[in-house]
Protein backbone atom coordinates (compact mmCIF):
# COMPACT_ATOMS: atom_id res chain seq x y z
CA UNK A 1 0.00 0.00 0.00
CA UNK A 2 1.04 3.52 -0.71
CA UNK A 3 1.57 5.68 2.34
CA UNK A 4 -1.51 8.05 2.53
CA UNK A 5 -0.37 11.68 1.52
CA UNK A 6 -0.43 13.76 4.70
CA UNK A 7 -2.42 17.62 3.86
CA UNK A 8 -0.25 20.02 2.89
CA UNK A 9 2.89 17.71 3.02
CA UNK A 10 5.85 19.23 1.45
CA UNK A 11 7.13 15.97 -0.17
CA UNK A 12 5.60 15.08 -3.67
CA UNK A 13 6.42 17.78 -5.26
CA UNK A 14 10.01 17.50 -6.87
CA UNK A 15 11.29 21.24 -6.24
CA UNK A 16 12.82 22.25 -9.95
CA UNK A 17 16.45 23.71 -9.54
CA UNK A 18 16.21 23.81 -6.01
CA UNK A 19 18.35 22.18 -2.70
CA UNK A 20 14.72 20.23 -2.20
CA UNK A 21 15.94 19.29 1.28
CA UNK A 22 17.40 22.18 2.51
CA UNK A 23 13.66 24.06 1.09
CA UNK A 24 12.04 21.60 2.73
CA UNK A 25 13.24 22.07 5.82
CA UNK A 26 12.73 25.88 5.66
CA UNK A 27 10.15 26.76 3.28
CA UNK A 28 9.36 30.33 1.96
CA UNK A 29 6.04 30.07 0.55
CA UNK A 30 4.55 33.04 -1.13
CA UNK A 31 0.67 32.76 -1.63
CA UNK A 32 -0.33 36.02 -3.82
CA UNK A 33 1.31 39.14 -5.94
CA UNK A 34 0.44 42.36 -7.00
CA UNK A 35 2.44 45.18 -9.04
CA UNK A 36 6.12 44.98 -7.36
CA UNK A 37 5.11 42.68 -4.56
CA UNK A 38 4.63 39.10 -3.72
CA UNK A 39 2.67 38.30 -0.14
CA UNK A 40 3.62 35.86 2.35
CA UNK A 41 1.24 33.96 3.37
CA UNK A 42 1.47 35.87 6.52
CA UNK A 43 0.81 38.64 4.49
CA UNK A 44 4.24 40.14 4.74
CA UNK A 45 5.01 42.19 1.51
CA UNK A 46 7.87 41.03 -0.60
CA UNK A 47 9.34 43.87 -3.28
CA UNK A 48 10.36 41.10 -6.43
CA UNK A 49 13.51 42.56 -7.54
CA UNK A 50 13.61 39.80 -10.00
CA UNK A 51 10.42 39.84 -11.92
CA UNK A 52 9.77 36.73 -10.54
CA UNK A 53 12.18 34.71 -12.73
CA UNK A 54 13.34 37.56 -15.00
CA UNK A 55 9.65 37.14 -16.40
CA UNK A 56 6.88 39.24 -14.98
CA UNK A 57 8.58 42.28 -16.83
CA UNK A 58 4.98 44.35 -16.25
CA UNK A 59 4.65 43.72 -12.81
CA UNK A 60 2.12 41.07 -10.91
CA UNK A 61 -1.56 40.36 -11.58
CA UNK A 62 -2.05 43.21 -13.94
CA UNK A 63 -5.82 43.43 -14.22
CA UNK A 64 -5.65 43.66 -18.38
CA UNK A 65 -3.30 40.40 -18.56
CA UNK A 66 -6.09 38.34 -15.96
CA UNK A 67 -9.08 39.50 -17.48
CA UNK A 68 -8.20 38.71 -20.85
CA UNK A 69 -7.09 35.15 -19.53
CA UNK A 70 -10.68 34.82 -18.18
CA UNK A 71 -12.15 35.88 -21.08
CA UNK A 72 -9.95 33.52 -23.37
CA UNK A 73 -10.80 30.14 -20.98
CA UNK A 74 -14.87 31.20 -20.85
CA UNK A 75 -14.61 31.29 -24.56
CA UNK A 76 -12.25 28.75 -26.22
CA UNK A 77 -10.34 26.94 -23.84
CA UNK A 78 -7.91 24.82 -26.14
CA UNK A 79 -7.79 24.02 -29.75
CA UNK A 80 -4.83 22.78 -31.41
CA UNK A 81 -2.65 24.80 -34.14
CA UNK A 82 -1.78 21.24 -36.10
CA UNK A 83 -3.54 21.70 -39.06
CA UNK A 84 -6.85 23.72 -37.78
CA UNK A 85 -6.81 27.08 -36.68
CA UNK A 86 -7.82 30.13 -33.83
CA UNK A 87 -7.68 33.83 -34.24
CA UNK A 88 -5.38 35.15 -31.85
CA UNK A 89 -2.64 32.91 -32.33
CA UNK A 90 -2.24 34.46 -35.62
CA UNK A 91 -2.71 37.81 -34.41
CA UNK A 92 -0.18 37.29 -31.58
CA UNK A 93 2.15 35.96 -34.24
CA UNK A 94 1.73 39.40 -36.61
CA UNK A 95 1.68 41.63 -33.54
CA UNK A 96 5.21 39.63 -32.58
CA UNK A 97 6.21 40.22 -36.31
CA UNK A 98 5.63 44.21 -35.93
CA UNK A 99 7.96 44.73 -32.35
CA UNK A 100 10.61 41.79 -33.84
CA UNK A 101 13.84 43.29 -36.22
CA UNK A 102 12.83 43.71 -39.71
CA UNK A 103 12.04 40.95 -41.79
CA UNK A 104 12.27 38.26 -38.63
CA UNK A 105 8.59 37.93 -38.46
CA UNK A 106 7.86 34.13 -38.81
CA UNK A 107 6.99 33.11 -35.05
CA UNK A 108 6.67 29.77 -33.75
CA UNK A 109 4.94 29.03 -30.98
CA UNK A 110 6.53 26.76 -27.77
CA UNK A 111 5.56 26.43 -24.40
CA UNK A 112 8.77 27.61 -22.86
CA UNK A 113 11.97 29.10 -23.31
CA UNK A 114 13.83 25.86 -23.25
CA UNK A 115 11.36 24.47 -26.05
CA UNK A 116 12.35 27.57 -27.68
CA UNK A 117 16.16 27.04 -27.82
CA UNK A 118 15.78 23.22 -28.81
CA UNK A 119 13.06 24.35 -31.45
CA UNK A 120 15.79 27.21 -33.24
CA UNK A 121 18.60 24.71 -33.46
CA UNK A 122 15.95 22.32 -35.26
CA UNK A 123 14.82 25.12 -37.61
CA UNK A 124 18.54 26.48 -38.35
CA UNK A 125 19.26 22.59 -39.33
CA UNK A 126 16.55 22.56 -41.42
CA UNK A 127 17.15 25.97 -43.20
CA UNK A 128 20.63 24.43 -43.90
CA UNK A 129 19.43 20.94 -45.23
CA UNK A 130 16.22 22.85 -47.69
CA UNK A 131 19.03 24.80 -49.04
CA UNK A 132 21.08 21.97 -50.34
CA UNK A 133 23.48 22.37 -47.45
CA UNK A 134 22.85 19.36 -44.78
CA UNK A 135 26.52 18.92 -44.53
CA UNK A 136 26.47 22.17 -42.46
CA UNK A 137 25.16 20.31 -39.10
CA UNK A 138 27.11 21.36 -36.29
CA UNK A 139 25.62 23.65 -33.64
CA UNK A 140 28.20 26.13 -31.98
CA UNK A 141 27.35 27.62 -28.32
CA UNK A 142 29.59 29.24 -25.60
CA UNK A 143 31.03 28.33 -22.65
CA UNK A 144 28.58 29.65 -19.51
CA UNK A 145 25.70 29.95 -22.01
CA UNK A 146 22.13 28.58 -20.76
CA UNK A 147 19.54 28.01 -23.13
CA UNK A 148 17.03 26.27 -21.09
CA UNK A 149 17.01 22.27 -19.73
CA UNK A 150 16.04 20.00 -23.02
CA UNK A 151 19.11 18.15 -24.97
CA UNK A 152 19.86 20.03 -27.36
CA UNK A 153 19.70 23.64 -25.02
CA UNK A 154 22.65 21.75 -22.73
CA UNK A 155 24.26 20.84 -25.07
CA UNK A 156 24.70 24.23 -26.91
CA UNK A 157 24.97 25.60 -23.38
CA UNK A 158 27.60 26.02 -21.45
CA UNK A 159 27.11 25.49 -17.37
CA UNK A 160 29.16 22.84 -16.38
CA UNK A 161 26.78 21.17 -13.56
CA UNK A 162 23.31 21.34 -16.25
CA UNK A 163 25.97 18.95 -18.46
CA UNK A 164 27.83 16.70 -16.29
CA UNK A 165 24.92 13.86 -15.47
CA UNK A 166 23.16 13.66 -18.67
CA UNK A 167 25.72 12.06 -21.41
CA UNK A 168 26.85 12.72 -24.41
CA UNK A 169 24.36 15.12 -25.71
CA UNK A 170 24.01 16.16 -28.63
CA UNK A 171 26.82 15.25 -31.23
CA UNK A 172 28.57 18.03 -33.49
CA UNK A 173 28.35 21.19 -30.81
CA UNK A 174 31.49 23.09 -30.34
CA UNK A 175 31.92 26.45 -27.91
CA UNK A 176 33.11 29.12 -28.31
CA UNK A 177 35.57 31.00 -24.92
CA UNK A 178 33.11 32.89 -22.58
CA UNK A 179 33.39 36.86 -21.90
CA UNK A 180 33.43 36.61 -18.57
CA UNK A 181 37.22 38.70 -17.38
CA UNK A 182 37.03 40.68 -14.13
CA UNK A 183 40.71 41.34 -14.50
CA UNK A 184 40.15 43.66 -17.39
CA UNK A 185 36.52 44.99 -16.69
CA UNK A 186 35.81 44.89 -13.10
CA UNK A 187 33.07 47.31 -12.11
CA UNK A 188 32.37 48.00 -15.71
CA UNK A 189 29.47 50.69 -15.80
CA UNK A 190 27.44 49.39 -19.02
CA UNK A 191 29.20 47.30 -21.81
CA UNK A 192 32.82 46.43 -20.71
CA UNK A 193 35.95 47.84 -22.89
CA UNK A 194 37.62 44.63 -23.28
CA UNK A 195 36.97 41.46 -24.84
CA UNK A 196 35.29 42.11 -28.70
CA UNK A 197 37.95 39.46 -29.78
CA UNK A 198 36.65 36.75 -27.44
CA UNK A 199 34.36 36.70 -30.52
CA UNK A 200 37.23 36.10 -33.11
CA UNK A 201 37.63 32.56 -31.81
CA UNK A 202 34.63 31.57 -33.96
CA UNK A 203 37.63 31.78 -36.87
CA UNK A 204 39.70 29.31 -34.84
CA UNK A 205 36.28 26.92 -34.40
CA UNK A 206 35.87 27.47 -38.87
CA UNK A 207 39.54 26.50 -39.38
CA UNK A 208 39.17 23.30 -37.12
CA UNK A 209 35.67 21.91 -38.38
CA UNK A 210 35.46 23.86 -41.33
CA UNK A 211 32.58 26.42 -42.28
CA UNK A 212 30.69 24.22 -44.76
CA UNK A 213 29.97 21.86 -41.53
CA UNK A 214 28.43 24.48 -39.52
CA UNK A 215 25.12 25.67 -39.08
CA UNK A 216 24.48 28.35 -36.54
CA UNK A 217 26.22 29.96 -33.54
CA UNK A 218 23.65 30.47 -30.07
CA UNK A 219 24.36 33.30 -27.59
CA UNK A 220 22.73 35.03 -25.46
CA UNK A 221 23.18 39.20 -26.17
CA UNK A 222 23.53 39.61 -22.22
CA UNK A 223 23.96 35.63 -20.61
CA UNK A 224 22.02 35.87 -17.30
CA UNK A 225 21.63 32.55 -15.90
CA UNK A 226 25.27 32.06 -15.50
CA UNK A 227 25.45 35.41 -13.48
CA UNK A 228 25.11 38.96 -15.73
CA UNK A 229 27.76 38.46 -18.26
CA UNK A 230 27.43 41.62 -20.02
CA UNK A 231 28.89 41.65 -23.78
CA UNK A 232 31.96 43.24 -24.52
CA UNK A 233 31.52 46.46 -26.63
CA UNK A 234 31.92 45.87 -30.09
CA UNK A 235 31.78 41.54 -29.65
CA UNK A 236 27.74 40.35 -30.82
CA UNK A 237 28.84 42.96 -33.79
CA UNK A 238 32.16 41.08 -34.15
CA UNK A 239 30.32 37.72 -34.18
CA UNK A 240 27.65 38.98 -36.57
CA UNK A 241 30.12 39.74 -39.25
CA UNK A 242 32.12 36.50 -38.54
CA UNK A 243 28.82 34.29 -39.19
CA UNK A 244 28.00 35.89 -42.26
CA UNK A 245 31.50 36.03 -43.83
CA UNK A 246 31.29 32.24 -43.29
CA UNK A 247 27.90 32.14 -44.12
CA UNK A 248 26.61 30.34 -40.48
CA UNK A 249 23.33 31.32 -38.82
CA UNK A 250 23.47 33.66 -35.55
CA UNK A 251 20.87 32.77 -33.07
CA UNK A 252 19.99 35.21 -30.39
CA UNK A 253 18.52 33.58 -27.29
CA UNK A 254 16.79 36.63 -26.35
CA UNK A 255 14.86 34.39 -23.14
CA UNK A 256 15.47 37.38 -20.83
CA UNK A 257 16.29 40.42 -22.61
CA UNK A 258 13.42 40.35 -25.33
CA UNK A 259 10.61 42.54 -24.04
CA UNK A 260 12.02 46.31 -22.90
CA UNK A 261 15.01 44.51 -20.62
CA UNK A 262 17.47 46.52 -21.83
CA UNK A 263 15.41 49.74 -22.65
CA UNK A 264 14.11 48.28 -26.08
CA UNK A 265 12.17 45.71 -27.53
CA UNK A 266 14.58 43.03 -27.70
CA UNK A 267 18.81 42.99 -27.32
CA UNK A 268 18.72 42.78 -31.40
CA UNK A 269 17.41 46.63 -31.47
CA UNK A 270 19.94 47.58 -28.60
CA UNK A 271 23.08 46.15 -29.94
CA UNK A 272 21.68 47.57 -33.45
CA UNK A 273 22.77 43.86 -34.52
CA UNK A 274 20.45 41.37 -36.18
CA UNK A 275 20.46 37.57 -35.60
CA UNK A 276 18.59 35.42 -38.11
CA UNK A 277 16.66 33.69 -35.50
CA UNK A 278 16.08 34.76 -32.43
CA UNK A 279 13.98 32.84 -28.88
CA UNK A 280 11.85 34.07 -26.41
CA UNK A 281 9.85 33.05 -23.45
CA UNK A 282 9.28 33.98 -20.32
CA UNK A 283 8.28 38.07 -20.64
CA UNK A 284 6.33 37.36 -23.57
CA UNK A 285 3.14 36.64 -21.78
CA UNK A 286 4.81 38.73 -18.63
CA UNK A 287 4.61 34.89 -17.51
CA UNK A 288 1.17 34.98 -16.65
CA UNK A 289 0.42 31.91 -18.92
CA UNK A 290 3.46 29.53 -20.03
CA UNK A 291 4.63 30.60 -23.66
CA UNK A 292 7.64 30.56 -25.99
CA UNK A 293 8.06 31.66 -29.50
CA UNK A 294 11.18 31.44 -31.77
CA UNK A 295 11.31 34.54 -35.12
CA UNK A 296 13.11 33.57 -37.79
CA UNK A 297 13.92 35.70 -41.14
CA UNK A 298 11.70 35.39 -43.95
CA UNK A 299 14.62 34.13 -46.00
CA UNK A 300 14.46 31.31 -43.46
CA UNK A 301 10.96 30.54 -43.42
CA UNK A 302 10.18 30.66 -47.45
CA UNK A 303 13.03 28.58 -48.20
CA UNK A 304 12.05 25.76 -45.96
CA UNK A 305 8.46 26.18 -47.29
CA UNK A 306 9.87 26.03 -50.93
CA UNK A 307 12.09 23.37 -50.55
CA UNK A 308 9.72 20.93 -49.06
CA UNK A 309 9.20 17.57 -50.52
CA UNK A 310 6.41 16.72 -47.94
CA UNK A 311 3.00 18.54 -47.64
CA UNK A 312 4.22 19.10 -43.56
CA UNK A 313 7.64 21.10 -44.19
CA UNK A 314 8.73 21.02 -40.90
CA UNK A 315 8.06 17.86 -38.47
CA UNK A 316 8.26 19.73 -35.16
CA UNK A 317 5.38 21.55 -32.61
CA UNK A 318 3.89 20.93 -29.41
CA UNK A 319 0.36 20.03 -28.45
CA UNK A 320 0.02 23.45 -26.83
CA UNK A 321 2.00 25.45 -29.14
CA UNK A 322 0.16 28.93 -29.92
CA UNK A 323 -2.42 27.93 -26.42
CA UNK A 324 -5.58 30.46 -26.79
CA UNK A 325 -4.94 31.15 -23.34
CA UNK A 326 -1.40 32.11 -23.29
CA UNK A 327 -2.06 34.27 -27.09
CA UNK A 328 -5.10 36.38 -25.15
CA UNK A 329 -2.29 36.76 -22.14
CA UNK A 330 0.40 37.93 -24.76
CA UNK A 331 -2.20 39.88 -26.72
CA UNK A 332 -2.76 41.72 -23.38
CA UNK A 333 1.02 42.43 -22.08
CA UNK A 334 2.06 43.94 -25.13
CA UNK A 335 -0.67 46.06 -24.85
CA UNK A 336 0.21 47.16 -21.61
CA UNK A 337 3.98 47.48 -22.88
CA UNK A 338 2.62 49.85 -25.01
CA UNK A 339 0.15 51.75 -23.89
CA UNK A 340 2.45 52.32 -20.17
CA UNK A 341 5.41 53.06 -22.60
CA UNK A 342 7.51 50.09 -20.25
CA UNK A 343 10.28 49.95 -22.47
CA UNK A 344 10.60 53.46 -22.89
CA UNK A 345 10.78 53.46 -19.14
CA UNK A 346 13.07 50.72 -18.70
CA UNK A 347 15.56 53.23 -20.82
CA UNK A 348 14.88 56.10 -18.75
CA UNK A 349 15.65 54.37 -15.55
CA UNK A 350 18.57 52.76 -16.76
CA UNK A 351 21.45 55.10 -15.82
CA UNK A 352 19.55 55.36 -11.96
CA UNK A 353 19.19 51.97 -11.63
CA UNK A 354 23.51 51.99 -12.88
CA UNK A 355 24.10 54.50 -10.04
CA UNK A 356 22.57 52.11 -7.38
CA UNK A 357 24.14 48.79 -7.85
CA UNK A 358 27.55 50.40 -8.61
CA UNK A 359 26.97 52.43 -5.10
CA UNK A 360 27.10 48.63 -3.58
CA UNK A 361 30.86 49.31 -4.75
CA UNK A 362 33.31 48.67 -1.61
CA UNK A 363 30.84 46.79 0.27
CA UNK A 364 32.17 43.62 1.98
CA UNK A 365 32.98 40.46 -0.23
CA UNK A 366 31.89 42.54 -3.76
CA UNK A 367 34.69 41.78 -6.41
CA UNK A 368 32.51 42.79 -9.37
CA UNK A 369 29.32 44.80 -10.56
CA UNK A 370 27.75 45.00 -13.50
CA UNK A 371 24.79 46.52 -15.14
CA UNK A 372 22.78 47.10 -18.81
CA UNK A 373 19.16 48.33 -18.89
CA UNK A 374 17.55 47.21 -15.84
CA UNK A 375 19.41 44.19 -14.88
CA UNK A 376 22.15 43.87 -12.35
CA UNK A 377 25.21 41.50 -11.34
CA UNK A 378 26.76 41.83 -7.52
CA UNK A 379 29.51 39.16 -7.78
CA UNK A 380 31.19 38.25 -4.35
CA UNK A 381 34.27 36.53 -3.68
CA UNK A 382 33.79 32.87 -2.82
CA UNK A 383 34.02 32.41 0.66
CA UNK A 384 37.14 29.59 1.14
CA UNK A 385 36.00 26.09 1.08
CA UNK A 386 32.43 27.32 0.78
CA UNK A 387 31.49 28.18 -2.45
CA UNK A 388 28.25 29.70 -3.22
CA UNK A 389 27.37 30.46 0.86
CA UNK A 390 27.67 34.04 1.03
CA UNK A 391 25.51 34.49 -2.12
CA UNK A 392 22.53 31.93 -0.50
CA UNK A 393 23.09 33.74 2.64
CA UNK A 394 22.22 37.24 1.34
CA UNK A 395 19.85 35.94 -0.40
CA UNK A 396 17.96 34.84 2.75
CA UNK A 397 19.00 38.03 4.61
CA UNK A 398 17.17 40.27 1.92
CA UNK A 399 13.96 37.66 1.94
CA UNK A 400 14.09 38.39 5.59
CA UNK A 401 14.33 42.29 4.86
CA UNK A 402 11.22 42.20 2.54
CA UNK A 403 13.48 41.89 -0.94
CA UNK A 404 13.36 38.90 -3.27
CA UNK A 405 16.75 38.46 -5.31
CA UNK A 406 18.18 35.93 -7.34
CA UNK A 407 21.50 34.11 -6.71
CA UNK A 408 23.76 32.23 -9.08
CA UNK A 409 26.88 30.95 -8.10
CA UNK A 410 28.55 32.94 -5.59
CA UNK A 411 26.77 36.10 -7.60
CA UNK A 412 23.58 38.08 -7.09
CA UNK A 413 21.14 38.79 -9.90
CA UNK A 414 18.48 41.35 -10.23
CA UNK A 415 16.12 42.10 -12.85
CA UNK A 416 12.75 43.96 -11.42
CA UNK A 417 9.76 44.98 -13.26
CA UNK A 418 9.91 47.47 -15.58
CA UNK A 419 7.22 49.04 -13.73
CA UNK A 420 9.72 49.70 -10.43
CA UNK A 421 9.81 53.29 -8.96
CA UNK A 422 13.11 55.16 -7.64
CA UNK A 423 12.35 54.45 -4.00
CA UNK A 424 11.80 51.02 -4.74
CA UNK A 425 15.46 50.92 -6.53
CA UNK A 426 17.01 52.24 -3.33
CA UNK A 427 15.07 50.12 -1.51
CA UNK A 428 16.65 47.52 -3.40
CA UNK A 429 20.31 48.49 -3.13
CA UNK A 430 19.59 49.49 0.52
CA UNK A 431 18.77 45.74 1.82
CA UNK A 432 21.50 44.04 -0.20
CA UNK A 433 24.25 46.55 1.78
CA UNK A 434 22.81 45.57 4.81
CA UNK A 435 22.28 42.04 3.86
CA UNK A 436 26.13 41.82 3.25
CA UNK A 437 27.38 43.62 6.48
CA UNK A 438 25.66 40.57 8.03
CA UNK A 439 27.80 38.00 6.11
CA UNK A 440 30.94 36.89 7.71
N1 LIG B 1 17.24 30.69 -22.45
C1 LIG B 1 17.62 31.62 -21.57
C2 LIG B 1 18.56 32.70 -22.00
C3 LIG B 1 17.12 31.59 -20.25
O1 LIG B 1 17.52 32.53 -19.38
C4 LIG B 1 15.87 29.62 -20.85
C5 LIG B 1 16.40 29.70 -22.12
C6 LIG B 1 14.95 28.51 -20.53
O2 LIG B 1 13.67 28.95 -20.31
P1 LIG B 1 12.60 28.01 -19.55
O3 LIG B 1 11.32 28.75 -19.77
O4 LIG B 1 12.61 26.69 -20.21
O5 LIG B 1 13.04 27.94 -18.13
C7 LIG B 1 16.23 30.57 -19.89
C8 LIG B 1 15.68 30.45 -18.50
C9 LIG B 1 18.14 32.47 -13.32
C10 LIG B 1 17.30 31.56 -14.12
O6 LIG B 1 18.22 32.33 -12.13
C11 LIG B 1 17.04 31.87 -15.43
C12 LIG B 1 16.30 31.00 -16.21
C13 LIG B 1 15.78 29.84 -15.68
C14 LIG B 1 16.03 29.54 -14.34
C15 LIG B 1 16.79 30.40 -13.56
O7 LIG B 1 18.77 33.37 -13.87
N2 LIG B 1 16.17 31.31 -17.55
Amino acid sequence: MPDTPRPNSLDAFWMPFTPNRAFKADPRMVVRAEGMHYYTSDNRAILDATSGLWCCAAGHARPRIVEAIRQAAGELDYATNFNLGHPSAFEFANRLGALLPDGMDRVFFTNSGSESADTALKIALAYQKARGKPGKFRLIGRERGYHGTNFGGISVGGIVRNRMTFGPGIAGVDHLPHTHDIGRNAFSRGQPAHGADFADALERIVQLHDASTIAAVMVEPVAGSTGVLIPPKGYLQRLRELCSKHDILLIFDEVITGFGRLGAPFAAHYFDVKPDILTMAKAITNAAVPMGAVAASREIYDTILANSDTPIELFHGYTTSGHPLACAAGLATLDTYRDEGLFERAAELAPYWEDAMHSLKGEPHVIDIRNLGLIGGVELEPRPGAATARALEAFKHCFDAGVLIRVTGDILAFSPPLIIERSQIAQIADTVRGALAKIA
